[in-house]
């Protein structure tokens, strides 16, 4: 290091150090004898969130002046897991904080483990939208995040007696210091009431909605700074309150729980997060939260606009606005409703100007992920957007009837309104025909939305589809996540640029052969398996051994990404083991961790059932310890951080045509770890950016498995054919797995047995096969760090700065 620079950076760390003990004192009235470990995180989060505000307010002034074209990306979820780490990171001041700490006699790693994990997401969706924030931020993409603050996030679980429970997420209990509360941007949001018709002076008919009651949107603002360029985005979460603190007519009347309830119901509107993750239910609340968000984001954007432009015309060259899935989907009737109603505009003027601002996100073909508010819910709580639905598709219908004359199969399909059985509104035939632009989130995702889902309206608008692979940030998921890796990576091609241009990665390729280095690679992951050896010793009491192989699948849980499927494969190297205890197999340690919908019961019984076979295998004393399995409690951000670094096989085997893409995926392989899937989702571009030696594919692919279930499908046939398999079933009928509780199991059992919706049964044989072909190729240790080298190396595509730019030239028209 150049004598100047040391210089700076001893600065910079004493002004760190000042600044602490300042906020310390000064904003928490605590000393060294008095501060608890959660207060001097406080402390380091202010003086981190200090040097962010420069930053921040010369981006959003600059945005401002040059009045330049933004993007706003609604979502209902944002999981941005811990933000001091981050932060510091971006602002590149790790060296510095970390000197300032220890000099202080503290550890930045204790520190920053006191920050709740924000959990305002469920999964890959909410992740997704952390990981755009931060690569718009890098790029230097003017943009805004707009949210839910929820009070309470995704549930805690714990693990008891093998059991998921779920805990309320207290997140905000000791404040959140990365947060400004905005009151002056308070948003009122209207609900119920009516609409009337009136005409103006001019006599020009129009319509006014009535008797509606209010809520208000109380902003809170969160700085999302850019990797090292001084930009500094802005994260705007939505808190709902009660327009009036009392009803004093309630009040006056000595009826002081009625005078109160008018606020606790609005407030009620932004106290949790939905915990399911691709499943729809039409609740009122949740319906309710979506128009919340949704308004006083359009509202908030369309006052902005008007800060600088007179002219409505000109919206699309100044906003584009990203739909994240169908959960903000009513902001294109809301943003009608203000041009219309409240603008004053004609509708074709204004339906042009919506089409040219919004464009949408497609994030699953599940049929139970997608929404449909019953029209006499919708039309209750938004009476003229209800109206304004039904205009649109009248006029959406007559051009497609143009198009299709007769047709009526088709104009039935295609309509905003499902008219078989109780009558409901189709929100993502709402977002194609109200977007410029439809896009899934992987090669195979967009094909199967053109071919099956939205075929229709593939046919009738192709020019509106597009794909976007997702990506991840590399910033937390390896410069972050991985220091270790990162500074071999760093040492090794010569620089950090990869941090910021991912496929800088490439230059690792020659060294996957190089000796010194497989050596260097491998002590790595080892350090990184021994961390999370210690912290599954500490949180489970169970001890791995670092020198096994660390298989892993970590992701929600549901049928369709078939952890099943991991676990019969245990069961059967279980049961070979039992047979011949001599048997030499490659050791493996699985883990497994993901939380389950709180009324998915299927989903709750998969988590017990790992846990009581984990509890057989890791106990009995005849597997010596050739096979031990563990299931990590609260699987989130921070977890993942964790484990990703300390993987070894990645367990991507969701029943092909299932899983829109995936970015766990991305984060194992980022990691080098190495990949067992299926032919689905982004697995399938991990395959082609690694190349078939480096990764381990089987089982049927989206077509075959489509069709199978379509002709009717029997497991029986392939259970009574693989003998691991019958085997499997035998063990779990005999209560194996259930000895202390008789039956619990007989839900998986049925539906495994009977149905088996997604082809566990039918993948199995080659799943095994699979497996057996990593216990292999394990077994050479230096190959197998080659293959985990050339993962690492071939990753990045899988950067969210890659996704992000594409989104930009493609979608928004933003350079
Ligand atoms: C999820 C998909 C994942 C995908 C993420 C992000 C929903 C509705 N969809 O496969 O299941 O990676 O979205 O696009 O949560």
């Amino acid at each position: 290091m150049k004598k100047d620079d040391k210089k700076k950076k001893d600065d910079i760390a004493q002004e760190l150090k000042n600044s602490f003990m300042h906020n310390r004192k000064y904003s928490l009235a605590k000393d060294i004898y008095t501060a608890t470990e959660s207060d001097n995180y406080r402390s380091m989060a202010m003086v981190i969130r200090d040097r962010l505000i420069d930053g921040w307010i010369l981006t959003q002034q600059r945005y401002h002046d040059e009045n330049c074209k933004r993007v706003y990306y609604l979502s209902l979820e944002f999981l941005p897991g811990r933000l001091l780490g981050n932060n510091i990171l971006n602002l590149d001041l790790e060296q510095e904080s970390n000197r300032a700490m220890e000099e202080l006699g503290l550890s930045l790693d204790v520190l920053c483990n006191q920050e709740k994990d924000p959990g305002l997401g469920n999964g890959g969706l909410g992740r997704l939208a952390a990981c755009f924030m931060d690569s718009m931020a890098t790029l230097g993409i003017p943009a805004m995040g707009y949210g839910i603050r929820y009070d309470y996030g995704i549930f805690k679980q714990k693990i008891s007696e093998g059991y998921q429970v779920e805990v309320p997420d207290e997140w905000l209990k000791l404040g959140n210091p990365w947060e400004f509360e905005r009151p002056e941007y308070t948003i009122k949001v209207r609900f119920y009431g009516m609409t009337v018709k009136r005409t103006d002076r001019d006599g020009k008919p129009y319509v006014e909605w009535v008797n509606a009651r209010d809520v208000l949107a109380v902003a809170y603002d969160t700085p999302i700074p850019g990797f090292k360029n001084s930009i500094v985005n802005n994260l705007r979460l939505w808190s709902a309150g009660s327009t009036e603190e009392f009803d004093f007519e309630y009040f006056n009347d000595g009826d002081y729980i009625k005078a109160c309830e008018n606020k606790i119901l609005s407030e009620n509107i932004s106290r949790v997060l939905y915990p399911s993750d691709s499943v729809y239910k039409g609740l009122e609340l949740r319906l309710k939260q979506e128009y919340f968000f949704t308004s006083a984001s359009i509202q908030d954007i369309i006052r902005r606009f008007k800060m600088h432009n007179d002219d409505f015309k000109s919206f699309p060259d100044k906003v584009a606005i990203q739909l994240n899935d169908t959960h903000p989907a009513v902001a294109i009737v809301e943003f009608m409703r203000i041009l219309v109603d409240e603008e004053g505009l004609d509708w074709d003027a204004a339906w042009e100007i919506t089409g040219r601002t919004f464009a949408y996100t497609n994030h699953t073909i599940m049929p139970e992920a997608l929404e449909s508010w019953p029209v006499s819910l919708f039309g209750k709580l938004l009476p003229r957007h209800m109206e304004l639905i039904y205009e649109i598709n009248m006029r959406f219908l007559k051009d497609v009837s143009k198009h299709y004359p007769h047709d009526l199969g088709r104009i039935g399909r295609m309509s905003l309104i499902e008219e078989s059985g109780e009558k409901k509104i189709r929100m993502s035939h709402l977002c194609i025909v109200g977007s410029h632009s439809v896009n899934g989130v992987s090669g195979l995702h967009t094909d199967l939305l053109k071919q099956t889902l939205f075929k229709d309206f593939f046919d009738f608008y192709p020019e509106k589809f597009n794909s976007k692979t997702n990506g991840i940030t590399p910033r937390r998921w390896l410069k972050k996540a991985n220091p270790r890796l990162s500074r071999l990576i760093t040492d090794t091609i010569g620089g950090s640029d990869w941090i910021r241009n991912l496929s800088e990665l490439k230059k690792l390729v020659p060294f996957a052969s190089d000796a010194a280095f497989i050596d260097a690679w491998r002590k790595v992951k080892t350090e990184n398996k021994e961390n999370l050896t210690r912290y599954i010793k500490n949180q489970n009491g169970l001890t791995v051994d670092p020198g096994s192989m660390f298989d892993v699948q970590v992701k929600r849980i549901h049928e369709y990404k078939r952890q099943m499927l991991f676990a019969f494969y245990l069961i059967a190297q279980y049961a070979k083991l039992k047979a011949d205890p001599k048997a030499e197999i490659v050791p493996r340690t699985a883990i497994f961790a993901g939380k389950a919908a709180p009324g998915y019961v299927i989903a709750k019984t998969i988590i017990k059932f790992i846990n009581n076979v984990a509890d057989v295998i890791n106990k009995d004393p005849d597997i010596k310890g050739k096979l031990k399995v563990v299931f990590l409690e609260n699987y989130g951000v921070s977890l993942a951080e964790r484990i990703f670094p300390a993987s070894d096989l990645s367990e991507q085997i969701s029943t092909a045509g299932k899983e829109a893409s995936g970015t766990g995926n991305m984060k194992f392989m980022l990691n080098g770890a190495v990949t067992i899937g299926t032919w689905d989702g982004a697995n399938i571009e991990i395959a082609e950016e690694v190349g078939p030696e480096n990764i381990f594919i089987f089982g049927k692919r989206a077509e075959e498995a489509s069709d199978m279930t379509a002709k009717g499908y029997d497991p029986k046939g392939y259970i009574n054919k693989d003998p691991f398999l019958k085997e499997v079933f035998s063990l779990i009928q005999e209560e194996f797995f259930s000895q202390f509780e008789p039956g619990i199991f007989k839900v998986l059992y049925e539906n495994l047995y009977r149905k088996d919706p997604y082809l566990i049964c039918a993948d199995f044989s080659e799943y095994l096969a699979a497996q057996e072909a990593v216990s292999g190729a394990y077994a050479d240790t230096a190959g197998w760090m080659k293959k985990s080298i050339l993962n690492t190396a071939n990753s990045g595509k899988f950067s969210s700065d890659r996704t992000v730019s594409e989104y930009a030239k493609e979608i928004w028209g933003i350079s």
